[in-house]
């Protein structure tokens, strides 16, 4: 067969003509049966892969060719078409559907304790075997449970869990969902097959959806989970098929094999991983996470692992579910009232707590921004004892309807900052008052301005504002800007508050007797000081960008300006502007770099036409910080060009941003998980999941040694 790239250049080339386009002919039927199939693969590509390899454009053109071919020749339709996907009419309400098979919940474990107990309870029920028992690992979802009949490998029904025996009909609804397949991929499925999983929304998708749902005036979503939900009871299904839901399967339900008689359920493989594998095979989505173990210990072991990455994944998960892996095993344990014994999910220790606030400070950052800060009656979340909250804005303090004295809902996930998710108005006391606004700066006294249509209250003093000063010194010494050892916060401050230094330039003038006369530092920390310094003025064009703490140029802003630009001088040129008519030639040539809208050109305009900055610079320069420029040619000896790495575990010698660093540079992309498509695993120390995947994947994995020895020795 020609390679499909060909074969769609051929048919966008070749569009039906005459009689082929509007007549069922020879042509028109292998025409169509050729589009379903290119269409079908390339939605599997996008949708379940992960991995498109023709331009969205040219997907629309095919879908447009098999939509106009429906049109003109309707003798032609078939239900495999991914035109089908919203093929019904709005519902007044779902018929009800009863599993073949119960749809069981799972029974909970918040600790360790409660883990180990499952595992002995199991290990003493079962006869079969006195060896530890092997478990597959799962994130918990935090979506919707659907199950989906194939018949003969066509989907047939799908429908909600309910109340576990019988669910409502969403099959048109579903069938909208891109990842869910409409013909099983492959051969030899059973007669009839129920494909178990769970709907959700990713954060992107979420976020999208609210958009979307505030430009229509409409109400937004609390949380992806709700917004899944909502979308998945749409009456009708056009309305489902504009939400960007994933259905990512976690398991098989009844199963008939080719004999009708035959009502017992049986097993296609001897464990539940090997059943992820083959749906996987049957196309659809499966959970990158998923790991199997050996036992109880490497189960809990990955349990505190997602505990920790938690906030890094891409979606909500509350969990993690933990199953027998032998099939045997599970039909030896059975089912407690409504949940198997043969599996658990483990709960995440709460990361909502209700607490009051006793006072709103306001925090000053590098930039000026005045931030509201809530001072909390101390509260345990998520782990950690949590005293203050951020507000954000002004806009934030009036959206909640916020006062001193309120009660109110807190939330910490992950790392993140923790933030006011509510406020119990119920519970307001008599005594609650309004936030004060700052009509002057809390740190410098200064005036304060606010832009208009802007949320944002700043301190107009610049770096003559103590705290905005100390904040621009930590940033530039910030790991991902000069990496400047060991200028811990308290130095800094000390450095500010004794008028030591004024600007980031001060600091490579500083004297070793200056650095030593601080509290609690040592001649020798002194000395390190010194030659920290000395060694970050050794540095990269995209990394001094960065540490400038222009207003809005993160790292990937200052890494598009110094591979556009090339040279500090060439962004100069460009940008430094002697008089106002100059501004819109240097605008334009911003905003057409990668990244770079209006405001961010706007703030990089005014920065860089700031006297101040520049002599700020100039002084850096003169204190010795440089960099090699680099030339057009170099950036062609990109030797992992166009591949996909991914980290894991713990390094010894760099940490994540530097071998990032290093592979950007290189040419290569840093994904966050392992799949099909990763070229190569670097696995530091205690790698767990995603080492395992790429083993189970075949893909490379090299250890910190030889990545350092290959790309930086
Ligand atoms: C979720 N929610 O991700 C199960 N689940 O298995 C996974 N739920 C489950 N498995 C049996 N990964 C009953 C529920």
């Amino acid at each position: 067969m020609a390679s499909p790239i060909s074969s769609i250049a051929q048919i966008l080339a070749n569009p039906l003509l005459g009689n082929d386009a509007c007549k069922l002919t020879l042509e028109s039927q292998e025409r169509y049966l050729l589009l379903i199939k290119l269409i079908n693969a390339h939605n599997h590509r996008y949708h379940v892969l992960d991995n498109p390899i023709i331009p969205d454009s040219d997907y629309d053109k095919l879908f447009r060719q098999l939509l106009d071919l429906e049109d003109n020749v309707p003798e032609l339709l078939s239900i495999e078409s991914p035109s089908q996907r919203v093929g019904g009419s709005a519902l007044v309400q779902f018929s009800s559907v009863t599993h073949k098979l119960a749809m069981l919940s799972l029974d909970n474990a918040f600790n360790d304790t409660e883990l180990f107990a499952f595992d002995s309870r199991l290990n003493d029920r079962l006869t079969q075997s006195n060896t530890a028992l092997a478990y597959c690992c799962e994130p918990k979802l935090d979506g919707l449970a659907v199950s989906i009949t194939y018949i003969d490998g066509f989907l047939d029904t799908a429908a909600t869990r309910g109340d576990g025996s019988q669910g409502e009909n969403i099959t048109a609804n579903v069938k909208t969902i891109n990842s869910v397949p409409l013909k099983l991929q492959g051969e030899n499925f059973p007669h009839r097959v129920e494909v178990r999983g769970e709907v959700y929304l990713s954060h992107n998708g979420f976020k999208k959806m609210n958009d979307v749902a505030l430009k229509n005036g409409d109400k937004a979503f609390v949380n992806p989970r709700n917004a899944a939900a909502g979308s998945l009871r749409q009456l009708d299904p056009k309305m489902t098929a504009a939400r960007p839901l994933i259905f990512s399967a976690y398991g098989i339900g009844y199963i008939e094999q080719q004999h009708p008689n035959n009502d017992q359920n049986v097993y296609l493989t001897e464990t539940h991983s090997q059943s992820m594998r083959q749906l996987a095979d049957w196309g659809f989505v499966i959970n990158a996470e998923i790991k199997s173990v050996l036992n109880i210990n490497e189960a809990i072991a990955y349990c505190h692992d997602l505990t920790h990455r938690r906030s890094e994944l891409t979606y909500d998960i509350d969990g993690v579910v933990i199953k027998v892996d032998k099939y045997s095993l599970q039909q030896e344990l059975g089912f407690v009232s409504r949940a198997p014994r043969w599996a658990i999910a483990y709960k995440f220790p709460a990361e909502e707590a209700s607490t009051t606030i006793h006072a709103i400070e306001w925090q000053v950052g590098r930039t000026g921004a005045l931030t509201p800060v809530a001072k909390l009656a101390p509260v345990f979340v998520g782990g950690v004892t949590v005293s203050n909250a951020t507000l954000h804005n002004v806009d934030e303090i009036t959206r909640l309807d916020v006062r001193v004295d309120d009660t109110v809902i807190i939330q910490r996930a992950g790392d993140v900052i923790p933030k006011i998710i509510n406020v119990v108005h119920a519970l307001r006391p008599l005594t609650s008052t309004l936030p004060e606004l700052p009509n002057a700066c809390p740190e410098c006294g200064s005036k304060v301005a606010r832009v208009t249509g802007e949320a944002v209250i700043r301190c107009t003093a610049g770096n003559n504002c103590s705290a905005q000063l100390k904040e621009s010194i930590k940033h530039f010494v910030s790991r991902k800007a000069l990496d400047v050892d060991g200028f811990g916060d308290k130095i800094i401050d000390q450095l500010v508050d004794h008028k030591l230094i004024f600007s980031a330039a001060d600091l490579y003038v500083l004297s070793k007797q200056q650095l030593a006369g601080l509290d609690r530092l040592a001649e020798k920390s002194a000395e390190n000081l010194l030659s920290a310094l000395e060694a970050s003025k050794k540095t990269t064009l995209a990394r001094f960008i960065y540490s400038l703490g222009t207003r809005e140029v993160g790292q990937a802003t200052a890494k598009s300006l110094a591979q556009n630009f090339r040279s500090l001088n060439a962004l100069l040129d460009t940008v430094v502007k002697i008089s106002l008519d100059d501004k819109p030639s240097a605008i334009e040539v911003l905003t057409n770099i990668n990244d770079i809208g209006p405001i961010v050109a706007e703030n990089i305009y005014s920065f860089y036409n700031n006297p101040q900055n520049r002599e700020l610079i100039n002084r850096l320069q003169t204190a010795g910080i440089s960099w090699e420029n680099h030339s057009a040619d170099e950036q062609k000896t990109q030797t992992l060009s166009g591949q996909t790495w991914v980290l894991t575990g713990t390094l010894s010698t760099m940490n994540r941003d530097q071998v990032k660093e290093i592979l950007e540079s290189l040419g290569a992309k840093v994904a966050g998980s392992v799949s099909k498509n990763t070229d190569c695993l670097i696995a530091g120390a205690a790698a767990g999941a995603k080492r395992a995947k790429a083993e189970s994947l075949g893909i490379k994995i090299v250890d910190e040694t030889a990545f350092i020895e290959r790309f930086i020795e």
